[in-house]
């Protein structure tokens, strides 16, 4: 009997002589069976009155398994719908004790299980990865004192003030109603006409319409809590933090044209890359930094703390590293864990606790609210992602999917009937701060939210001259797709409140004749606010390729010694190293040997790679020179800014594409030439190369 697992015709004719369908059952296979678990004898056909006869009702194998295939889908997450994650831990390095008692926060060495989802916010759930938009980052923290999910974004700051308006601001950004689009994007009128008339959002714009709302991979992008939170200690003296994650492979985006390639080339680029790089075991690891500040900083800080479209700058208060997230399991399933996963940022740990942030405040109604609708009902948190993994009781009985098996008479309290009934613990318990709280009842906005421009320029100022190039073309981008004219002149009024000069460039770009009134503002622009590098992505780049992508072009010809020495060199770097050729099946080396390939050209565009090697003889130039996908593979790599590595026969290929030499156009020409290329792709992207290849507004 052939292999079924490895004979690939082996299974081809598993339909008998009769028509009734039959994997062959044994071996390892268990039987399938019914959800009420009776054995099933044929998955493939209904049971009919005869062969060619009508189906019947009581073909219970059928009817139970449509039943459940209808009602497979539940309604997406109503932002974040699109998000990929995974499991891993946290471990603590440094105890906070002094400020939490938050044991995850105070045992040094403890590991505690964490679950991590990443999102974009705008698009619908197969939407594309590599949309222009804010990501979410969501960690649950399965402590043994309760779930904590700190269910942050991928920018410090928020484009609104007060939870009130964030209807608006969602149903203005994803698609609009009457049509039903754009998609996953924030280039339209009602996303900037909302914007255009809301000045607070003016630093988030900044943000947004950076690299940073473009990030290459989840494990190159930093991670916020946003708002301000408190820690509570044994004694219950408060003190507020702001959460940092920080990459272990720093910070890394895509350049805006390859953003958009990508969502065609990969829709899936940062779910994949996440999941690979679990299978791989390069886990993706993150530092857990806290800025700490008490009181008295947050009177003298020039900003409100409670303000969500606010940062506290590093230079002001350091972030203080305290741990470590790794993730290391991919999920089981996707819609078990990754669709299933509730994060509610009510969610919280005795030692931590919330501030008056308003948007804070609302959100904790909020998430556990939407649950109910999106995971059908109050019993979610019994879900095995959502349980915590340290005991949980209490007297809340029934409701839909109750999965839970609660013993005894007493479901209520007080009660004296069975003796370990559970009860309150005000020792061990969640406290809350006893703030103190006065003053009238009233639907108003504190002065001190007043400032909308300064930090916005601030992060503008804060900004390397490629990264203030791109922000600029990104505003040019999104306006141009908006049709309304007063829409993008108000956009215009609030950037020059920012800074005129950055109006300007972008009124520049826009092809926008005319004077540029400045928006009322009640606040004018402060101009001593100092730079901060942190705000910066390149500023604080490290060179390195480790986790970085080389794709490398082959085609008959070339020489498999080449394609060796870099693989090699690749995995020393912990890069990963994809090989490119015209046929799937590989291209035949200049030995007669095949190299094999990952990718067929047409899927495996250069945009899935940080850089790329043209290992072509002169016979495989001449034919790929002639290759559309191939010229597109040079052109693009070339035009978004990659060091390109190549052979001295790759040359036609090269001048077909358009490629002009540079620092990043490095020839393998001699026995160091690898080593040379290596190490100038680790730099990352050749910025000088951009405003000889693109208008720089
Ligand atoms: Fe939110 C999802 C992050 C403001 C209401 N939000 C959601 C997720 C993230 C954030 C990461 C996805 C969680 C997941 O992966 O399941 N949201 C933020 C941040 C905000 C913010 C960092 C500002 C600092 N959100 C915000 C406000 C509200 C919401 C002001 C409403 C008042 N957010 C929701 C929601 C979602 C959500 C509708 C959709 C699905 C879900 O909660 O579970 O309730």
């Amino acid at each position: 009997m052939p292999d079924q697992h490895t004979d690939p015709v082996a299974l081809l004719n598993h339909v008998g002589e009769g028509g009734e369908t039959q994997l062959p059952a044994g071996g390892d296979h268990p039987p399938m069976t019914t959800n009420q678990g009776v054995v099933i004898s044929d998955d493939e056909n209904s049971l009919k009155a005869n062969r060619r006869g009508p189906v019947l009702m009581e073909d219970f194998v059928l009817m139970e398994k449509i039943s459940h295939f209808n009602h497979e889908r539940i309604p997406e997450r109503v932002v974040h719908a699109r998000g990929a994650a995974a499991h891993g831990f946290f471990e603590l390095t440094e105890s906070l004790a002094e400020f939490t008692r938050a044991e995850v926060l105070t045992k040094v060495g403890q590991r505690t299980p964490v679950f991590t989802r990443f999102s974009t916010v705008a698009g619908n759930q197969g939407s594309a990865d590599t949309a222009r938009d804010v990501r979410g980052f969501a960690v649950k923290f399965y402590t043994q004192q309760g779930n904590w999910d700190l269910v942050g974004n991928n920018i410090p700051v928020f484009f609104i003030q007060d939870s009130i308006k964030f209807p608006d601001l969602i149903h203005a950004a994803k698609q609009e109603p009457d049509r039903g689009f754009p998609q996953a994007q924030t280039a339209h009128d009602t996303f900037w006409d909302f914007a255009s008339l809301t000045p607070e959002s003016t630093h988030m714009l900044m943000w947004i319409m950076s690299d940073r709302a473009i990030p290459r991979s989840y494990a190159m992008m930093e991670g916020f809590g946003v708002h301000t939170f408190r820690m509570l200690n044994e004694d219950g003296k408060s003190t507020y933090v702001k959460f940092h994650w920080r990459p272990k492979l720093g910070s890394q985006s895509v350049v805006w044209d390859e953003a958009l390639k990508i969502s065609g080339g990969d829709p899936d680029f940062h779910r994949r890359d996440l999941w690979d790089s679990i299978e791989a075991g390069n886990f993706p690891e993150w530092e857990l930094g806290v800025q700490l500040f008490d009181e008295a900083f947050a009177e003298k800080f020039e900003f409100d703390v409670l303000d969500a479209t606010k940062l506290i700058p590093e230079e002001q208060i350091p972030l203080r590293i305290i741990g470590r997230m790794v993730l290391d399991r991919n999920p089981d399933n996707y819609f078990a864990e990754t669709e299933q996963v509730a994060f509610c940022t009510s969610h919280v740990v005795p030692g931590i606790d919330f501030t008056n942030d308003p948007l804070l405040q609302g959100r904790n109604q909020s998430y556990l609210d939407t649950q109910l609708s999106r995971l059908g009902g109050p019993n979610f948190a019994q879900l095995p992602i959502n349980r915590p993994q340290c005991p949980m009781r209490n007297f809340q009985r029934d409701g839909h999917m109750a999965m839970n098996i609660p013993k005894g008479r007493v479901s209520y309290g007080p009660s004296s009937l069975e003796p370990t009934t559970e009860r309150a613990d005000p020792q061990a318990g969640f406290r809350s701060h006893p703030a103190r709280e006065e003053g009238d009842k009233l639907r108003a906005r504190s002065k001190t939210f007043a400032d909308h421009y300064s930090q916005a320029l601030q992060f503008f100022q804060s900004q390397t001259k490629p990264e203030q190039d791109h922000i600029v073309s990104a505003f040019v981008f999104e306006l141009s797709k908006v049709d309304t004219d007063a829409v993008r002149a108000r956009v215009l009024a609030q950037l020059a409140n920012v800074d005129p000069a950055i109006a300007q460039r972008v009124a520049a770009g826009l092809g926008h004749d005319g004077a540029i009134p400045k928006a009322p503002a009640s606040n004018p622009v402060r101009t001593d606010l100092k730079p901060s590098k942190a705000l910066s992505i390149l500023a604080k780049f490290e060179p390195t390729l480790k986790g970085r992508k080389i794709g490398c072009l082959v085609a008959d010809g070339t020489d498999p010694a080449l394609v060796l020495e870099l693989e090699k060199a690749a995995e020393t770097l912990g890069a990963f190293f994809k090989v490119i050729a015209p046929k799937v099946g590989g291209a035949k080396g200049s030995d007669g040997g095949t190299i094999r390939a990952d990718f067929q050209l047409a899927g495996g565009p250069s945009v899935l790679f940080d850089t790329v090697v043209l290992a072509v003889s002169a016979e495989g130039a001449k034919t790929l020179a002639k290759e559309a996908a191939a010229v597109a593979f040079v052109h693009d790599a070339f035009a978004h800014l990659k060091v390109i590595g190549h052979t001295a026969d790759a040359q036609p290929l090269l001048d077909k594409a358009g490629v002009e030499p540079d620092d990043g156009v490095v020839a393998l020409s001699d026995s160091k030439g690898t080593a040379r290329y290596l190490k100038q792709a680790s730099e990352g992207r050749i910025w000088d190369r951009e405003p000889k290849l693109r208008a720089v507004f």
